[in-house]
């Protein structure tokens, strides 16, 4: 059997080699980063010999907001209002998993035009080295000036329809008003191990009885992320997404509308459904009707690679089947190790004219759930030849489950990728064939179950999805 098969293969080699060489013979195989490629000429390289062009592709992990909650009520309180005395609260309860991400909240002072406490850029990470982050995290928190309202204590929220009066702020800028706050404020973080629940707590410990800096704080919103600059990025203008509604009125819900809204399928447009690292992936072109590495609703292809890089997130033998047997334009991206969020896997590879792409990278907090492109592939040029540069091939960016292993939780599988023993280890799937990832219960946030009837994980689609990726393709 092995030895047949081996001859099988030479055969097919050379039969492969020859039926190349019989054809115009310059379909690149292996995408090279060209020395010349920043030239600005819009024209192919003039050196090729048949008409491609060299495309840059990035596929961005966009893993960021990964649950946004409002906190109205304080502990002394049954109606939801702010907090004018000493000693009292806010208590909010949230869900997280190492590794976790960070915290960022927003509360605002109230004698004052557009102050709110907020902790520093990068937010409040939950875990360090995997253990939860708990204690006194105050000196992580600064009060900060939204740069909507001009200081005057006259229109300060604290007065009489001063929460709708005021000029605009001479700086527009979100800026820090002290990092000293802990004459104001405490903030306090506990853990449940039971429950993976945190509770953040926010106490005013000045209150509004004093001579002086009198401190009241307000309703708001809590955000777990994964990048930095949840709410706000100092220095800049105010995002307008209701920020400025907290800082100037203590009110969050518009901010918390934003970050929780839903698109046409009612699933999450800015919520992420999980933390994931992405695998090192790879891209590739075809000119056929459908992908030729995958079809969904089939079993996987054999020797196709998709197991390997589904389970494992090692693309090689991908990689050698479309350079070997498919002989089409592949390129592994350049990053080796697996992206986080905010991270980007890049390739560049060179594409015959009519070409489309494909490109696929592991979920790697999962079994065997991929990123791919729909089966049509994303069109790199335009009827009139034209190569095509954007995001456009991020909104058929779904998520597929590769029908070869059985499904645990996602981050929290003890045969996924980060965690298994080794390589090809878990169960075989109950369903073998590759299908979109419809649901995902988020067991990391609690968020519940997100469904994406058609597991939609590109960012910015109008149906809203999982919000894992952005893709950009750019010609050279
Ligand atoms: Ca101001
Ligand atoms: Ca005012
Ligand atoms: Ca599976
Ligand atoms: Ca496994």
């Amino acid at each position: 059997m092995k030895k047949i098969s081996i001859i099988g293969l030479f055969a097919l080699g050379l039969l492969l080699m020859t039926t190349s060489c019989d054809e115009e013979e310059t379909v690149p195989v292996v995408a090279q980063v060209e020395p010349e490629a920043k030239n600005d000429d819009e024209e192919p390289m003039e050196e090729a010999e048949e008409m491609t062009t060299s495309f840059n592709v990035t596929i961005t992990n966009v893993v960021n907001y990964l649950n946004a909650i409002v906190f109205n009520t304080h502990n002394a309180a049954t109606e939801p209002g702010p907090i004018p005395d000493a000693g009292c609260f806010y208590s909010i309860d949230f869900k997280a998993l190492p590794p976790g991400g960070k915290l960022s909240f927003a509360t605002m002072s109230v004698v004052s035009n557009d102050w709110f406490f907020a902790p520093r850029a990068e937010g409040i990470s939950l875990f360090e080295n995997g253990m939860p982050v708990t204690g006194d995290v105050t000196d992580q928190v600064y009060l900060w000036d939204a740069g909507v309202e001009e200081e005057d204590p006259a229109t300060r929220t604290s007065e009489p329809d001063g929460a709708t009066a005021g000029a605009p702020d001479d700086d527009d800028s979100v800026r820090i008003v002290t990092t000293e706050v802990s004459n104001f404020i405490k903030v306090y973080l506990s853990y449940d191990e039971a429950t993976s629940y945190f509770t953040l707590k926010i106490e005013n410990v000045r209150g509004n009885k004093v001579e002086t800096d009198p401190i009241v704080i307000t309703p708001g919103i809590i955000v777990i992320h994964a990048q930095d600059n949840a709410l706000f990025t100092e220095g800049e203008k105010d995002r307008g997404l209701g920020l400025a509604k907290i800082a100037v009125q203590g009110n969050p819900s518009d901010l918390h509308g934003w970050f929780t809204e839903s698109g046409t399928d009612g699933t999450p447009l800015r919520l992420s459904s999980s933390f994931t690292v992405l695998s090192p992936g790879i891209v590739y072109a075809f000119n056929s009707e459908s992908d030729p590495i995958f079809m969904e609703g089939e079993p996987m292809l054999d020797g196709s690679g998709i197991e390997e890089l589904a389970e494992d997130g090692n693309s090689g033998v991908m990689y050698d089947h479309i350079a070997n047997d498919l002989m089409l334009p592949v390129a592994k991206s350049n990053e080796m190790m697996p992206i986080g969020p905010g991270g980007s896997l890049t390739f560049t590879i060179e594409v015959p004219e009519g070409y489309k792409l494909g490109y696929n990278t592991m979920f790697v907090f999962s079994n065997d759930w991929f990123l791919a492109h729909g089966n049509s592939g994303f069109p790199l040029f335009s009827e009139d030849g034209t190569p095509i540069s954007g995001y456009g091939a991020t909104e058929k960016t779904y998520l597929y489950d590769a029908g070869t292993e059985v499904d645990q939780t996602v981050g929290m599988g003890p045969d996924q990728a980060p965690f298994q023993s080794g390589p090809n280890t878990g169960a075989e799937d109950d369903n073998n064939l590759i299908r979109r990832v419809m649901e995902i219960n988020d067991m990391q946030y609690g968020k519940g179950t997100i469904s994406s009837p058609a597991g939609v994980a590109g960012h910015g689609d109008p149906r809203g999805g999982y919000n894992l990726v952005k893709v950009l393709v750019e010609p050279n």
